[in-house]
C-alpha cells in the first residue's frame, strides 16, 4: 500500500478504567492510527474539550510525517503559550504522531530516537505504610519483586493524612473525591518523624537500596533545607518537591544548605519552568513527564538541555498518567544519555483491560519492548464500558485551617 500520512480523523477518548484518562487516536488516509495520552488528573475534561474544540478541527488534512512542524503550530501559532491544559494537549498529540512514523518506519520508537543507551530502564516503585512496620513489610515486598530503587512514605504520628499512605488497605490513589477531600498537615511533626523513618529502613535494609522520598511542596525552601541535612547520613537517591518551585531562585538557598540530591518538575509543562534550576545547577533531577510537558519532542529539549548541566531525567511515572504516557516514557529514557531513574507505580488491573502494551517490567527495570511505535494500543470497547468519573485530587490544610500545598 502507497504511504498516505495525510491526518483523515482525530478521536477524543475519555474512559475510567479505576480512573479517568484522555486518550487521542489519531489516523492517516493510508489507515495507520497512533495513540497519545492527555491526562491531567482532576482537570481531564479540560483537556479533552481543548483537544475537540481547538486542536482536532486544525489536524484533519495535515501531514503527520511532520511532527516538529505540528509542534510549532500548536504551541507557538496558537498564541497563548504554555500552561498544563494546552501542553497536555500538545503532548498527545505529539505522542500520537511518534507512535504513527515509528508504525510507518516499522521499529520500536526508541530506535528512531536514536536507539538505546542501555540495556534497561532503571524504575523506582512505591512502598508506604500506616507506621514505620508497615513501611518495612512494603518496602521488603517490593524488594522481594526486585526493585533496586524505592520512594518510601509513610504515616506521620499526629497528622491525620501524610501524603502517599494509602486509605485502609486500598492502594493509594489521592485523587478519590467527587469533590475534593480536605487533608490535615504539620510539618514540625514530619520533621521530626523523617529521619526516625529513614533510620528505620536504612537499619532493616542496608545503603545498597536506593531509597527516594516525596515532600509534596509541602515545605518552605529553608525548612526544605533542613530536612536535606537531617537526611544526609541515610544518602537519599533523591528528595523530591521539597518544597513548591514556581519561584525557581528557593532552590538556590536548599542548595546551599544540604548535598542531598534534588528532584522537582512532575508538575511542570515546559523548559521554562527549569530553565534556571537546570542552568544553576539547583537540582539533579528532571522529573518532567512526556504527558504535561509537550510530548516527546519537548522533553528531548528539557532533557538535552539538563545534560549540558550534568542534570538527569527521572520522569513522573504514577497512575494518574496512563500507559500510553509509561510506554513514550520509556522509550525516551532507553534513547536518552542522561537518563536517570523512572518512576513506576504499576496500572490497576482494570486499566490494563483497556490499555495493552509492550512494556514489560523484571527485576527492578522495564524495557519498551520492540512492537512498533510507542507499544500501547487502546481497546476502545472496553474504554466504552467505563464512562468517566469526577474525581478530584484532595486540598491541604494546616492545623489552624489555613490552605497549604497538597
Ligand atoms: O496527580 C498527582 C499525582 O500524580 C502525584 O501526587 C504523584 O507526586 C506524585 C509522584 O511522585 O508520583
Ligand atoms: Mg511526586
Amino acid at each position: 500500500m502507497k504511504a498516505d500520512s495525510r491526518i483523515v480523523e482525530a478521536k477524543v477518548i475519555v474512559t475510567c478504567p479505576a480512573r479517568n484518562f484522555v486518550t487521542l487516536k489519531i489516523t492517516t488516509a493510508d489507515g495507520l492510527h497512533g495513540i497519545g495520552d492527555g491526562t491531567l488528573n482532576g482537570r481531564e475534561l479540560a483537556v479533552a474539550a481543548y483537544l475537540r474544540e481547538h486542536v482536532v478541527p486544525c489536524l484533519i488534512g495535515r501531514d503527520a510525517d511532520r511532527i516538529e512542524d505540528t509542534w510549532q503550530y500548536f504551541y507557538r501559532g496558537a498564541y497563548w503559550r504554555r500552561g498544563p491544559v494546552t501542553m497536555a494537549a500538545i503532548a498527545a498529540v505529539d505522542v500520537a504522531l511518534w507512535d504513527l512514523k515509528a508504525k510507518r518506519a516499522g521499529m520500536p520508537l526508541y530506535q528512531l530516537l536514536g536507539g538505546r543507551c542501555r540495556e534497561g530502564v532503571t524504575v523506582y516503585a512505591h512502598a508506604g505504610g500506616h507506621s514505620i512496620d508497615d513501611l518495612l513489610e512494603s518496602v521488603a515486598k517490593h524488594v522481594e519483586l526486585g526493585y533496586k530503587a524505592i520512594r518510601v512514605q509513610a504515616a506521620v504520628p499526629g497528622v491525620p493524612d501524610a501524603y502517599g499512605v494509602g486509605h485502609g488497605t486500598k492502594p493509594y490513589e489521592p485523587a478519590d473525591g467527587d469533590l475534593p477531600r480536605e487533608e490535615t498537615w504539620s510539618t514540625p511533626k514530619y520533621l521530626r518523624f523523617m529521619p526516625k523513618l529513614m533510620d528505620a529502613v536504612r537499619t532493616r535494609f542496608g545503603f545498597d537500596l536506593a531509597l527516594l522520598h516525596d515532600g509534596h511542596h509541602r515545605l518552605t525552601p529553608i525548612e526544605a533545607a533542613g530536612l536535606g541535612k537531617s537526611l544526609e547520613e541515610y544518602g537519599l537517591f533523591w528528595l523530591e518537591d521539597a518544597t513548591p518551585a514556581e519561584n525557581q531562585g528557593a532552590f538556590r538557598l536548599i542548595r546551599q544548605h544540604t548535598t542531598t540530591p534534588l528532584a522537582v518538575g512532575e508538575v511542570f509543562n515546559s523548559i521554562f519552568d527549569c530553565q534556571r534550576l537546570i542552568a544553576e545547577q539547583l537540582i539533579d533531577y528532571i522529573r518532567a513527564s512526556v504527558t504535561h510537558a509537550g510530548g516527546i519532542t519537548h522533553m528531548r529539549r528539557i532533557a538535552s538541555f539538563a545534560d549540558l548541566y550534568g542534570v538527569r531525567t527521572g520522569s513522573h511515572g504514577a497512575t494518574d498518567l496512563s500507559p500510553v504516557s509509561m510506554g513514550a516514557a520509556l522509550h525516551l529514557d532507553l534513547s536518552i544519555p542522561n537518563f536517570g531513574i523512572q518512576e513506576h507505580m504499576p496500572h490497576a488491573a482494570l486499566t490494563e483491560e483497556v490499555f495493552t502494551h509492550a512494556y514489560s517490567y523484571a527485576q527492578g527495570m522495564m524495557h519498551p519492548g520492540e512492537a512498533p511505535g510507542h507499544g500501547v494500543e487502546i481497546d476502545e470497547t472496553a474504554a466504552a464500558r467505563f464512562p468517566y468519573k469526577r474525581s478530584y485530587l484532595p486540598v491541604c490544610r494546616l492545623e489552624d485551617g489555613t490552605l497549604h500545598n497538597w
